[in-house]
């Protein structure tokens, strides 16, 4: 049997590997350990960039997007632009599980999690809506702050699973949907090739769809560090082309032999965190 490995994005990525890892020791699927770890995350108010006090957008709402990717049937669920429901990650699972469509948003995603048991709650505490007075842009559709949690899980029978949650970019105009819920731009898991997931300026993650071609750089032989770089390097290219400076953007990136990648822009100062058994560790990616 191999060892179970875990990989998520930014410090507080820890909370989520720390919980899918003991999950996968008990012998649990890797993605409903990944959704463990990720929806740990949810519940922390502490962290104002997804579930539970997210920050709001341009009109201080809150509006969550997810996505979750099964590695073994490539069976995937999506939601975006949903408001007062807390774990979207786990309602992104109920869409593949319960109907036979990928992706649900805004207020028929939120009718879904009402039928499906999910409670209808306040997601804005106040330190959060304190934080979105104090950062509030000078300037119309500015942007601000980004830290998905994105998590990728490898059990010890090298099976993956992974799982993408955010609030988003805050201050994000009304009805915005970044790269997170999005299969294939925010995360891309097949067993056969490998997991990746994303974190930073959705639009640029979107332009190059970046989860999955990381993913078929890893189908056709390279390995996660060198699939991350890549992106990285697309990424770079197109700003270039298109006269502007990279944005912030960072993935993460697991083989099915437990191998794993991570690279960002720079400046980006991302920071994952990766479990190997009991073993766990925060490292700092590579900046290009
Ligand atoms: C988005 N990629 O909505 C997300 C934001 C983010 O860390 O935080 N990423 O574009």
């Amino acid at each position: 049997m191999a060892e179970p490995v875990v990989v998520a994005t930014w410090p507080f990525g820890k909370t989520a590997v720390e919980v899918a890892s003991k999950l996968l020791l008990q012998g649990k699927p890797p993605l409903d350990a990944a959704l463990a770890g990720a929806q740990a995350v949810e519940d922390d108010p502490a962290v104002q960039s997804v579930g539970f006090g997210g920050i709001g957008n341009a009109i201080g709402t809150v509006s969550l997007d997810a996505c979750v990717m099964d590695g073994k049937t490539l069976d995937c669920g999506s939601v975006a632009g949903v408001e007062n429901i807390r774990h979207v990650a786990a309602l992104a699972k109920k869409v593949y599980e319960k109907t036979p469509h990928i992706m649900l948003v805004g207020k028929g995603a939120e009718w879904f999690a009402l039928q499906n048991g999910f409670q209808l709650e306040t997601l804005l505490t106040p330190e959060s809506v304190a934080e979105w007075y104090k950062k509030r842009p000078a300037k119309k559709l500015e942007t601000k702050g980004h830290d998905t949690v994105t998590v990728l899980a490898k059990d010890s029978k090298n099976l993956l699973g992974g799982v993408c949650t955010t609030s988003g970019l805050s201050y994000k105009l009304p009805g915005r949907v970044g790269d997170s819920p999005l299969i294939g731009s925010g995360l891309y898991v097949d067993d056969e090739a490998g997991a990746a997931g994303a974190t930073g300026v959705g639009e640029e993650i979107i332009r190059i769809g970046g989860s999955m071609f990381i993913v078929e750089q890893m189908r056709a032989g390279k390995t996660p560090q060198e699939a991350v770089e890549l992106a990285i390097a697309r990424i770079i290219k197109t700003a270039t082309r298109r006269g502007k400076h990279p944005a912030s953007v960072a993935f993460i990136a697991l083989d099915p032999k437990g191998n794993v990648g991570a690279a960002c822009t720079t400046g980006t100062d991302f920071k994952y965190a990766v479990a190997r058994g009991e073993k766990i560790e925060l490292l700092q990616a590579k900046e290009f």
